[in-house]
């Protein structure tokens, strides 16, 4: 269903509609890798049902999100400064991005997660384990839709992907991003013209190889579908997870699939809570084109740089911008 958009001068349009494709993990192999690849070639985004992750763990982790949050900010800022793990407010990466919300970064080894829980909590070893078991679950699920993507882009080598995200030396990182409700003066604007937006956290892509989002009940993700002008509003799904694709996910894949443009917005009244799993490769890790996404008809896009390139790049970076321009041949 589409609605009637608006266009902000300059801006994108915004148009309330959402049509990130749902998938099954119950449903037979065969139909699920169809289905992913064909996500990750037309939105780079989509929403998975019957997961296997259990909720006791996912809601585990949202209350200590929730209590480290409800802390004073003297308290907070003692996990703080993100330079990168930590608590951040308001302020994203080191080149002045800022956003309407508080975060979480950690580093999903499991020692790291045991050592910064301490700043983290009065209860640090409950932080920590369920940090730590949230991190396995996602990584478990990362690790079984990377697989399922292998199959069904007929990799030769099917661990391929799965390897670069599921070993002890992966690069991965887990955020807990808390977007405060608008204060009591704020008000959002009623025209469809000009709309009044409280961006959360700017426009971007995921740097790694594969994101696993999931929030409370409040609303907030907006898409930016390739080779459109639209932000499409995604709506929450508390018990589903979204994957989204990330750069490197691009280059393995040689632009087949997408990362996508995305956002969030903090206008709603109550708190938006979101868990961000992003999956990535070792820092030594070569990341180019796999030799199946290349032929004649289709030259390698990018030259080959490592993971370690990658994050340097990105934090010489603004949030906004496209990244992989600077590794295209
Ligand atoms: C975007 C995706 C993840 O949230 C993140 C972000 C990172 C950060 O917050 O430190 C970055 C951003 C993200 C990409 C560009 C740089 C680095 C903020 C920023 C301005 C943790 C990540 O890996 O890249």
């Amino acid at each position: 269903m589409v609605v009637p958009s608006a266009t902000r001068p300059g801006g994108k349009k915004i148009t309330r509609a959402a049509a990130v494709p749902t998938i099954d993990l119950s449903m037979e192999r065969s139909v699920i890798r169809e289905r992913i690849v064909m996500a990750c070639e037309d939105y780079g985004i989509f929403n998975v049902v019957n997961h296997g992750v259990s909720m006791d763990v996912v809601q585990r982790l949202e209350r200590q999100g929730l209590e480290f949050f409800a802390k004073p900010p003297w308290e907070k800022q003692r996990a703080g400064p993100p330079r990168p793990f930590g608590y951040g407010c308001k302020n994203i990466g080191f080149n002045g991005d800022m956003g309407e919300l508080e975060y979480l970064l950690l580093h999903t080894n499991p020692p790291s997660v045991t050592e910064t829980s301490k700043s983290m909590s009065d209860d640090p070893a409950s932080f920590s384990s369920a940090a730590n078991d949230y991190i396995r679950a996602v990584t478990d699920l990362a690790c079984e839709l990377v697989d399922l993507v292998a199959e069904g882009l007929w990799l030769q080598e099917k661990s391929i992907l799965n390897r670069l995200i599921g070993g002890a030396d992966s690069d991965s990182v887990l955020r807990l991003n808390y977007y405060p409700p608008p204060p009591g003066d704020w008000e959002p604007s009623s025209s469809e013209y000009y709309p009044r937006e409280r961006i959360g956290f700017g426009e971007h892509s995921d740097p790694q190889i594969l994101t696993i989002l999931r929030s409370n009940d409040i609303g907030g993700l907006q898409i930016c579908l390739p080779d459109d002008e639209r932000w499409v509003d995604v709506p929450p799904d508390p018990t589903g997870f979204y994957v989204m694709v990330g750069d490197v996910l691009q280059v393995l894949t040689n632009g087949r699939f997408v990362s996508v443009r995305h956002r969030a917005m903090a206008n709603s009244v109550k708190p938006r809570l979101s868990t961000v799993y992003f999956a990535g490769p070792p820092l030594d890790a070569w990341i180019y084109p796999l030799p199946e996404m290349v032929s004649l008809k289709n030259p390698s896009l990018y030259v080959p740089f490592t993971w370690s390139d990658y994050k340097n790049a990105m934090h010489a970076s603004r949030l906004g911008d496209r990244r992989l321009m600077f590794f295209k041949r």
